[in-house]
């Protein structure tokens, strides 16, 4: 199987989290893309979806799926969402597609987080996927000042939020302690968000591998 069905295939498992599920929070990037794609298939019997950024608020529209204001609903009963990388504590690096802030505003309102991924996301230990930072334009160089003394690499991406910010990318980190590592990047003045999903970890991680998919 290629990545891309293997994507498919978890996100299809995904659905069966959120039957009776009225509202529906969703994430983004390309394993999301393909939920959306099924999510549209039982449309009519959902009230919509709270959308994580831009992009998935794009194609939900596309496929006719009404697009909700968190704001207006309150509670969330599910969130379903990809991530960049899972360890076994269901702690996740979050935000290689740039929408880490408002994945995180999501998962923080849900009462369940399904995260799907194919299984080369799982690693022991988080960090060598580059973690993304989301951080207040002005701040940023100071920023990267203040990860360079925690020891790792920042690196600006070229790429403006949805929320009109910018990213760093930080490489060489070893986050063996998530939540530890999450307190003192948000704690750094000008941080927005950072990716990692310690505190608020995955309450399901759907994993696909070969012909099947893992539950953990
Ligand atoms: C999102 O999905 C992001 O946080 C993460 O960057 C991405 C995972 O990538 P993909 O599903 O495209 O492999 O949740």
């Amino acid at each position: 199987m290629t990545q891309d069905e293997l994507k498919q295939k978890v996100a299809y498992a995904a659905l069966k989290y959120v039957k009776n599920v009225p509202i529906i929070g969703v994430g983004t990037g390309s394993t999301v893309n393909h939920f959306i794609t099924y999510l549209a298939d039982i449309k009519a019997d959902i009230e919509g979806a709270v959308s994580s950024s831009e992009g998935s608020t794009a194609l939900l529209k596309k496929l006719g799926i009404p697009v909700l204001d968190l704001n207006a609903v309150g509670t969330i009963e599910v969130y379903v969402d990809g991530a960049d990388e899972i360890n076994p504590l269901k702690q996740l690096v979050k935000g290689g597609g740039g929408a880490l802030t408002r994945e995180k505003i999501i998962a923080a309102a849900s009462k369940t987080f399904v995260c799907i991924a194919d299984g080369s996301k799982c690693v022991d230990v988080l960090g060598k996927f580059p973690l993304p930072v989301e951080v207040v334009p002005m701040a940023r160089s100071f920023v990267a000042r203040e990860i360079v003394k925690l020891g790792g690499q920042p690196v600006w991406r070229d790429f403006i939020t949805d929320n009109h910010n910018h990213i760093l990318d930080v490489h060489n980190l070893d986050i063996r302690d998530a939540i530890k590592w999450e307190q003192t990047i948000n704690n750094i003045t000008g941080v927005v968000a950072v990716g990692i999903f310690g505190m608020r970890p995955a309450d399901v991680v759907l994993v696909s591998q070969g012909d099947e998919v893992v539950t953990l």
